[in-house]
């Protein structure tokens, strides 16, 4: 997590110095300790610099074909033992639908199929995973904006749940974001990987990208996606697998 942390620390520091105000403002009750790990220890101040200096609406950097790892290992679950997904997996997932519901106007359910045809965008990004490695690989997939915009928010609208194939442990995977990375214009719901459709290992048949984020983000086996007006109804109520089990930190941006 040393990763994150330094990545917050910087992105915190260039805050500091393009929100001078904002930071001596808030100096007195930012020095005590209780408040530091209030302001520090959570994603608020990250997001709060992140927003105020525009970052957030930046994009990642993409790269060029020839920066491409040639390897990009697989991590956490890499084959999903839900019997369900295995049936699913065996016959190449032609039965798979994606689901699309919650706080939409029009819920949906697309077969990979159907949304192969959808507009797609194609991306070269670096992956990095907190446990110390990163890859450069090349994505195509459905802007997830687009699929939202299809299916409707209403107005509650706040976060996007991705409910996962997997379990690990005694619990099933799941991620969320919220609607500025959700129309982020790299956040993609891939089918293909490298030029090729998306393996089991990878995340097949749909894997989330959200470029602006750190590897736990990027959900593998999506098999629903449903719109909330908050994190608390799901899991822990931290926003994801690894926010649940582990504290990690729900905004993961880089
Ligand atoms: N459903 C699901 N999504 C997941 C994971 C997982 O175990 N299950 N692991 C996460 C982590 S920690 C990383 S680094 C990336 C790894 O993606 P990859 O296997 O394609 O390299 O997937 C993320 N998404
Ligand atoms: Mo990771």
């Amino acid at each position: 997590m040393s990763r994150i942390i330094s990545r917050r620390g910087l992105i915190g520091s260039l805050g500091v110095a393009g929100g001078g105000l904002l930071v001596s403002g808030c100096d007195k009750i930012a020095a005590t300790p209780a408040a530091r790990s209030f302001f520090l220890g959570t994603e608020t101040l990250t997001r709060r610099f992140a927003q105020a200096t525009g970052t957030r609406g930046s994009l990642a950097r993409e790269f060029s074909a020839s920066e491409m790892s040639p390897v990009f290992r697989t991590n956490g679950t890499s084959s999903p033992q839900n019997p369900d997904y295995i049936t699913l997996a065996a016959n190449d997932f032609r039965d798979y639908a994606l689901k699309v519901d919650g706080l939409v106007r029009r819920p949906a359910s697309l077969t990979l199929d159907q949304i192969v045809k959808l507009p797609h965008r194609t991306q070269i990004t670096r992956h990095d995973c907190v446990e110390g490695w990163s890859a450069i690989g090349q994505w195509t997939g459905v802007p997830l904006g687009g699929l939202l915009r299809d299916a409707g928010l209403l107005p509650a609208a706040r976060y996007v749940v991705f409910h996962c194939a997997d379990a690990l442990g005694m619990a099933d995977y799941y991620e969320s974001i919220d609607l500025i990375d959700a129309f982020h214009p790299q956040t993609i719901l891939a089918w293909a990987m490298n030029g090729q459709r998306l393996t089991v290992g990878h995340g097949a048949p749909l894997r989330l990208r959200v470029e602006t984020q750190l590897g736990y983000k990027q959900a593998k086996y999506v098999m629903r996606i449903e719109v909330a007006d908050s994190l608390a109804g799901f899991g822990l109520g931290k926003g994801g697998y690894w926010e649940d089990v582990a504290d990690y930190a729900w905004y993961a941006g880089i």
